[in-house]
């Protein structure tokens, strides 16, 4: 994932818009398809939805972490591991969509946060280092248009067959 191409207008309309398209994903999704993959050992769709409502949940405490006080370390995270913890692959179609849902309102906080024009602000990644809200923001776009991808790369697969 490339950073720091977007501006903060394309950031938020791609935070406002690949939420609305991950919610029609989901409605449009059949029950067998949920469970698909792009191949043995890989996250099937209701996993990768799981990991992005995640990954919401991480970054966008980081933002607040960011604004609140310059500098702070943030906590390691490690997506695997919650996906293995939360047991997503025992979601049904169903509970997938209603945390979909719970993403959306997570999101919309997170658009509130991003509100206050307080881009150069900055936390400390374990990895990344110095992290300010902008690039924070412009991770969670980035990423999650990367699993929307994967999302429809399956779906496309498993229509087909
Ligand atoms: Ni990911």
């Amino acid at each position: 994932m490339e950073t720091g191409k977007l501006t903060k207008t394309e950031i938020i309309t791609s935070l406002r818009e690949s939420i609305r398209e991950l919610e029609e994903l989901m409605e449009t999704c059949d029950e067998h398809t949920f469970d698909q993959s792009m191949g043995e050992g890989k996250w099937s769709i209701k996993q990768i939805a799981g990991h992005l409502y995640d990954t919401e949940e991480v970054w966008s405490e980081r933002i607040e972490q960011a604004i609140s006080s310059d500098h702070t370390p943030f906590q390691s995270y490690d997506p695997d591991m919650y996906v293995k913890e939360r047991a997503y692959e025992l979601y049904t179609a169903q509970e997938t969509k209603a945390l979909i849902n719970r993403l959306k309102d997570r999101r919309s906080k997170t658009l509130q946060l991003l509100k206050k024009d307080t881009w150069d602000q900055s936390g400390l990644h374990p990895e990344e280092g110095v992290m300010t809200v902008q690039l924070l923001a412009e991770t969670i776009a980035l990423h999650e248009n990367h699993h929307l991808a994967q999302i429809k790369a399956i779906m496309s697969v498993s229509e087909s067959t």
